[in-house]
Parts: structure tokens; sequence; C-alpha cells
């Protein structure tokens, strides 16, 4: 019996699958081991169910998007020079980022989840929580709103039900949704009120700094009339280092002035209405700095990491072809 499921949980070197009616906990054929394929959770799979024991993944569908990060560990063989991004999750509509209006607003971490998932080729979401808590909830949606003009900003309260409804309009049948961003923003407590039932454990903030406490530990599939949730740990678990969000918030300041250019594509070059070099002409944005930021900007982007994975497809692709033709 061959049929194609759904992996909703990735533990170890098990999968949980399920196909609406009956689920598995399956682990890998040989092949795909071989091959360094392993599933993510979102992933669709092709299983020989074994009603024994475990049941056999055979095989991966194509991914028609995916939510990857930067890879950082070595790899073993030949391919490690073009393996840079690693897929965390897949088959996504949309990725609401997650971020609470509370604390630890960076409209630039916005940014940078947004440009990775549209890089994978999901549609982001700005998902302001707890609104309950914000005194200027305006404010703040206008500043997410400014980073770029298709960017749906939707502030919203797990507690009140304060804009659940707008939310709702993206929960087709069909639709898959992940939730991303840090820890204790209230990503598994919208689960759970939408679900109705606690499906997801939450857990409480520290009280000195409202930060997290990492409560969600894996990523989870959760399916809520025919809409796919995909629950995850806060960023920092997701790969995502502290330096990163440090290099955001030290260079608010040009991520602003960027945010003023006249082309939204604006390569600082010689496009007129260039906020950036207008700055750097009257002085009120040192050389050095916009250099380093530049730097740092070219080692994290995001092109680069769409190229990446280009160039990491037709490296698998050849690696396949290789060998069927050895065979
Ligand atoms: N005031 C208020 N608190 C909320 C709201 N949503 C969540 N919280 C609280 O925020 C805390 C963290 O919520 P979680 O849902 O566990 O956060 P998370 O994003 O899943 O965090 P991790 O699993 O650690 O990544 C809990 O104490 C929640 O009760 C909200 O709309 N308003
Ligand atoms: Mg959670
Ligand atoms: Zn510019």
């Amino acid at each position: 019996m061959n049929e194609t499921y759904r992996a909703v949980q990735v533990h170890r070197d098990r999968y949980l699958v399920r196909n609406g009616t009956e689920e598995y906990y399956c682990v890998l054929t040989g092949g795909l081991r071989y091959r360094d394929e392993y599933p993510v959770v979102g992933d669709y799979v092709e299983i020989t169910v074994n009603p024994y024991g475990d049941s056999l993944i055979r095989s991966i569908r194509p991914r028609r998007s995916a939510f990857y990060r930067p890879d950082r560990r070595g790899h073993a063989d030949s391919f490690v020079k073009t393996m840079q991004v690693q897929p965390l999750i897949a088959n996504i509509d949309y990725v609401f980022i997650i971020t609470s209006l509370n604390y630890n607003f960076s409209v630039n971490r916005i940014a940078r989840y947004a440009a990775m998932a549209a890089a994978g080729g999901a549609t982001p979401v700005a998902v302001l929580t707890k609104a309950d808590l914000c005194p200027d909830i305006e404010t703040a949606e206008k500043e997410v709103a400014s980073l770029n003009r298709d960017l749906e900003v939707i502030s919203i309260s797990s507690y009140t039900g304060y804009g659940l409804e707008r939310l709702k309009t993206f929960f087709r049948p069909g639709v898959t949704i992940a939730l991303l961003g840090s820890s204790g923003a209230g990503k598994s407590t919208l689960v759970n009120t939408l679900a109705g039932k606690e499906v997801m454990r939450t857990g409480g903030i520290r009280e000195e700094d409202s930060k997290g406490r990492h409560t969600t530990t894996h990523r989870e599939l959760i399916e809520l009339d025919g809409v796919s949730f995909i629950d995850t740990p806060g960023l920092r678990e997701l790969g995502m280092i502290d330096a990163e969000e440090g290099i955001d918030s030290t260079f608010s300041d040009i991520a602003e002035l960027i945010s003023r250019c006249a082309f939204s594509d604006c390569t600082h070059g010689n496009e007129p209405g260039c906020a950036v070099r207008q700055a750097l002409e009257n002085g009120s944005l040192s050389p050095e700095r916009w250099k380093l930021f530049s730097r740092l900007e070219k080692e994290n982007s995001w092109s680069k990491i769409r190229k990446n994975e280009k160039m990491m497809n037709t490296a698998m692709e050849r690696r396949k072809l290789k060998r069927s033709e050895q065979k």
C-alpha cells in the first residue's frame, strides 16, 4: 500500500505522518538517507505502511515552497561547498511573523524574516500579538507597514480576540501557515485560541525582561478545519543566532534610511532620490559605518541564499543523474 502523507512531526530519526484519517510513525529508507534527503515538517511523502511497526518513507515530493535557514553545519561529502541553506519547514503558503507588541519589538527583524519567507516562496504576514498590552497599536502597525507596501500587518490579542477576524481571512481550506517568531511572542497561544482548546503547551515569560522560556521545542503541524498551522520554537531554536539580531538593532538608523530611498530596490549607487547617498554626502552617515553595514548585509544576503539554493538544487539533480547513470 503506497500513499501520500504529510510529515507533521519530525523527531530524531522518526517521523509522524498523517493523511487526514490515519497517522503512522515512519523511518526513512536507506536510499533517502544515502542521498541525504530528509523530510521536514510540511513535506509530502510517499510511504509504505507497515501494520506491525514503523512504516517506511520512500520518497519526498518536490517542495513548492520552504522556509530556509543558513546551514552552519559541516557536511561530510563533496557537497559542502554549495550546501548553505537548510529547509526548516516545507510547502507553506503564509509565514506569520509573530511579534509581541509588548517587548523587543524589532521592525528590522520582521523585515529580515519577511525577506526569508519571500525568498522561500511563501507570503509573509506581520502578526503583532498581545494588543491588549499595547497602548499605541497604530504607531507600531504603521512602522511595520512602512517596510513594504505588500506586507500585510495585523495586530491581534489571543486573550481578547482582537484582530482574529482579520486573521481568519487567510484561513482557507488547504492553506498552510507557519508561525515564526521569538520565544514568548504567543505563537502556541494563538494556535490554542484558534483551536479552542490546548493543543500546544504554552509558557510564561520572564518578569525581568519579558523574554520567553522556549516552551515549544519542536516544529509541529496542527490541522484545524482544513487549515494547517505549523507551530515552531522561538527563532533561536531555529538557528537564528542572536548576533544577527544584534546587527539589526545596531543598524536600525541605516535600515530607516534605506526605507526612505525613492526606489524600493535602490542599490544606493546612482539612483535618484537615494537617502543613503544623501546621508553620506551631508555627513549624517559615516562612510565607515556604511561600509561595515554593507559588508554584513552581503554576508547575510538572502539573494545570495536564493542563489545558493539554486546551486544546491542543481548540484542535487546532478548527483542524482550521476548515481542513476552509475547503476
Ligand atoms: N497579554 C497577552 N499575553 C499573551 C497573549 N498571547 C500569549 N500571551 C502570553 O505570552 C506567554 C508566551 O506565550 P506562548 O504562546 O507560549 O509563546 P510562544 O511564542 O509559543 O513561545 P515559545 O514556544 O517559547 O517559542 C504566555 O504566558 C501567554 O499566556 C496575548 O494575546 N496577550
Ligand atoms: Mg510555543
Ligand atoms: Zn538608496
